[in-house]
């Protein structure tokens, strides 16, 4: 088997050691085989970046911004067999693999507009005589880390800023899909980008971390709690800027004066679709007294009719479980759901299948109160938890009595609840009617509390964090 090699220094580089990317739908099925990176690759990578920066940050930028339009040209074009890679090595089904590849192509072209987009500002100064200019900077070399939920678009939206602004990259994405890691890797090595701007690193996080750490500026991480916060503590004694993505636990509200059929659609795509392993997923589904057996019902009905299958079959409504690991994890919170009383009414089992995969039936607890496990953790898997609440009040404080902070829900026909609640929800991101997954690519993304931390990714906001604001004093008269 060839083996798909890491990017460093605008050259292909073999490992010592690789990994076997598998199918999480036919686990017979094996994509490839991948390099794993050692420290010492990473550090060259690093160096390389280092020495490209000079000159990529200075350099013209009618070529940056074509390179990151070719770059996205490409991903658009190539799109159903992107996303065949896509669904084969993660497990979402076709139709949202192609809107992954999609989204990750405008992702490159909404960068490449903003290259020659990016403006300064011009004040007057309290001294007289003396102008100032507030202009933005590249930070340098930038480390970005990525999940395996999102094996194209999250890359790309962490990669097209950094580069559009200038800076260079070494990219490390997450272990289990290294496959549209490298085909992205290898559409940006064709596309004029000088060797070195940007570099691919595959492998654990684990193995690698402390060198992705080492002599970088910023470090822009999507992924658990627990690793964000182990690397927001080496950042931080590095003095490196950082931006971090996390978990979420996100609340869908749904009130007596929703429209169900509404509410059952935001829910079964919020909390079902890409098999929950969303960190928008709504795992909370706090519902009024009035709608809530009507809604449960409607939902348990919508619930049984998903299909759960191999993620390219036509029909799949929902693929399997990314890998064996997190299948555990969610089956171990189904049945810490059952010990804490909460009422286990629609899915929750291990599906077998011909060919064998890590499939699961989406799981609704009901009779959930928002202090049991199943409320308060992230499982990132098709598990929701219905919280029963009296009224709307009651509502959005089960709804922000939570330690993380993306993204909340309403389904309401009442302007007034919607308008308080776009208040009053404590999330970076609030929805009116619309599942709490599913985000556009060219406004920022982000969230509040333990979900998030530094700036905001995604549209212009995120020049906020790919770049350093400079303040430049001008006695103009002296000049
Ligand atoms: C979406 O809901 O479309 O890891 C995006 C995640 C998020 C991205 C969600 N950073 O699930």
């Amino acid at each position: 088997m060839t083996q798909y090699a890491n990017l460093v220094g605008g050259r292909w580089v073999v490992g010592k050691t690789a990994s076997l990317n598998i199918n999480p739908s036919d686990t017979n099925d094996v994509i490839g085989e991948y390099a794993q990176a050692s420290p010492d690759d990473v550090t060259a990578a690093i160096d390389a970046a280092r020495h490209a920066f000079p000159g990529w940050s200075r350099g013209g930028l009618q070529e940056r911004s074509e390179a990151l339009y070719r770059i996205g040209a490409e991903i658009l074009a190539r799109a159903d067999e992107l996303a065949d890679l896509l669904a084969r090595e993660e497990g979402k089904v076709l139709r949202e693999a192609k809107g992954e590849v999609v989204r990750a192509g405008n992702v490159f072209r909404f960068f490449a507009g903003e290259v020659v987009r990016g403006g300064g500002q011009r004040l007057a100064s309290i001294r007289p005589g003396v102008d100032i200019e507030i202009t933005r900077e590249p930070l340098g070399v930038i480390t970005l880390i990525t999940p395996w939920n999102f094996p194209i678009a999250i890359p790309a939206w962490k990669i097209a800023p950094a580069l559009a602004y200038g800076n260079c990259v070494v990219f490390k994405p997450a272990d289990l899909v290294p496959g549209c890691a490298w085909a992205l890797a290898d559409i940006i090595h064709r596309s004029g980008i000088p060797a070195g701007v940007f570099n691919l690193v595959m492998g654990r996080g684990a193995a690698l971390g402390d060198a992705l750490l080492a002599g970088t500026d910023a470090v822009s991480f999507t992924g658990s709690e627990g690793v964000g916060n182990a690397i927001l503590m080496k950042a931080a004694a590095n003095g490196q800027k950082v931006q971090l993505e996390m978990g979420g636990k996100n609340p869908l509200v749904i009130l007596d004066d929703a429209d169900v059929d509404t509410a059952v659609q935001c829910a079964l795509d919020g909390s079902f679709f890409s098999t929950g392993q969303r960190c928008t997923a709504s795992s909370r589904l706090i519902v009024t007294n009035r709608i809530h057996d009507r809604f449960v019902e409607a939902l348990q009905a919508a619930m049984g009719q998903m299909v759960v299958g191999d993620a390219r079959a036509p029909d799949s409504m929902i693929g399997p479980v990314v890998d064996e690991r997190q299948l555990a994890t969610d089956l171990s919170y189904i049945d810490i759901g059952r010990t804490e009383g909460a009422k286990l009414v629609q899915g929750g089992e291990r599906l077998e299948r011909a060919p064998p995969g890590f499939y699961l039936s989406p799981a609704l607890f009901t009779g959930c109160t928002n202090t049991m496990r199943i409320a308060r953790e992230e499982v990132f898997g098709p598990v929701a938890a219905v919280i029963r609440v009296a009224d709307y009040d009651e509502a959005l404080s089960v709804a922000n009595d939570t330690g993380f902070g993306l993204c909340a829900g309403i389904c309401t026909t009442s302007l007034s609840h919607a308008s308080h609640f776009r208040r009053n929800a404590q999330t970076g991101m609030v929805m009116v009617n619309l599942p709490t997954a599913g985000v556009d690519y060219h406004v920022p993304f982000g969230g509040r509390k333990g979900s998030s931390y530094g700036p905001r990714e995604q549209g212009s906001y995120a020049a906020e964090f790919f770049t350093s604001v400079k303040t430049t004093y001008i006695n103009a008269g002296r000049l």
